[in-house]
């Protein structure tokens, strides 16, 4: 039993999809990271296990080999749980199981089955960070058992992302937290937008691409290609349309061109479990123009500090492009700062885990 107010020894989990810091991981990445920077600054001991070539400081990652899981996200409902030969994620649940009685509490980060399986198997309480909303129906199966037989374990970052999953009432929503200090805020924005994340279908570029198409705005492009067909595709569509593709670039160097920027699109065509881009735009300043559909639905203030458009409405985007205007810049920074800073959601984990490790034990 752990007192409220005391450290904790915590034991992070990574995504099995690849090294921490480079973006292949996606959004989930950057949460596990500002968890670690918001959980120490509070006074708790963290180690992080993670695929080899992880970048983190040696003495806080314990680094594994093996092959990484498939994204989750390009399977069907019905697609059987994979793990590939030595893979990543079951060697680093091999780490877990030996490194367990050193820790008060685990955390998972993958969206992945195995480690939800595992959960009963381990003496020592895991928690999961859920990532992502309802993508198939055996994850679904094993996150519910697990919500079930361990309650309040399963951490979720919006009450939208909760809804897409039967056992939406049994999920704990922690938003989400950013050091605010890398983000600058600019008062005067130059003439571009910007368009951040995996460039991957279910995050729909085309229809930035398509708006600005139409606006003859130039659009500033960050983030991994997990699809570079995909991406192709959309230059072919567009000959004309005015962008310009940065690549990934970490956080500095991103935000360094997103506070620039008139406005951040966020066009995403699935349910996006939080958005962690709209925060990023927010705390440079940046008006978020969003389609009303998931975690940026729940963050964004129409009017206040961004846009809400029909989904899938490309003539919405181009309709909010022309109010962008009427935002204050300063009001989208406030917002970032009363409810996105590391020390905002270092607050929101710990109650997270005090009401996980008061469970009477199981
Ligand atoms: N797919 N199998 C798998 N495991 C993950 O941890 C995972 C994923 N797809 C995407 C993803 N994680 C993250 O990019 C999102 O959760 C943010």
């Amino acid at each position: 039993m752990i007192a409220a107010g005391q450290s904790y020894r915590l034991l992070f989990v990574s995504t099995p999809l690849g090294p921490l810091g480079s973006g292949v991981g996606g959004g989930v990445e950057l949460t596990l990271l500002n968890m670690l920077d918001a959980l120490t600054q509070q006074g708790h001991h963290i180690q992080v296990v993670a695929p080899q070539q992880s970048q983190l400081p040696q003495d806080e990652v314990i680094t594994v080999a093996g092959a990484p899981q498939i994204p989750a996200q390009t399977q069907t409902r019905q697609t059987p749980i994979h793990l590939p030969e030595n893979s990543v994620l079951a060697n680093m649940w091999l780490q877990v199981l030996a490194l367990q009685s050193e820790f008060d509490l685990i955390i998972n980060f993958a969206y992945d089955w195995l480690p939800l399986y595992l959960t009963p198997f381990l003496n020592t309480p895991v928690a999961h960070l859920i990532s992502m909303g309802s993508l198939s129906d055996a994850m679904d199966q094993i996150i519910g058992q697990m919500a079930d037989q361990f309650p309040h374990t399963i951490g979720v970052h919006t009450q939208a992302q909760a809804n897409t999953f039967p056992f939406a009432q049994h999920c704990y929503p922690v938003g989400n937290g950013f050091n605010l200090d890398l983000y600058q805020f600019t008062p005067e924005p130059e003439d571009y937008l910007c368009w951040l994340g995996r460039i991957a279908p279910e995050k729909a570029l085309e229809d930035a691409v398509a708006a600005v198409d139409q606006t003859g705005q130039a659009l500033k492009i960050m983030g991994h290609i997990q699809d570079q067909a995909y991406f192709d595709h959309i230059q072919a569509q567009f000959p004309n349309a005015n962008i310009d593709y940065l690549g990934f670039l970490e956080t500095t160097a991103m935000q360094e061109v997103l506070r620039h920027s008139r406005g951040l699109l966020v066009t995403p065509r699935w349910v996006e479990a939080f958005g962690n881009v709209v925060i990023e735009a927010l705390a440079c300043g940046v008006p978020v123009i969003a389609y009303h559909r998931g975690g940026p639905a729940e963050i964004v203030q129409p009017g206040k500090t961004g846009w809400l458009v029909e989904p899938d409405s490309v003539d919405g985007l181009v309709e909010a492009i022309h109010k962008l205007p009427e935002i204050d810049r300063q009001i989208c920074r406030q917002q970032a700062e009363q409810e996105y800073s590391l020390t905002a959601f270092a607050q929101r984990l710990e109650q997270w885990f005090v009401k996980i490790l008061s469970q009477p034990d199981q």
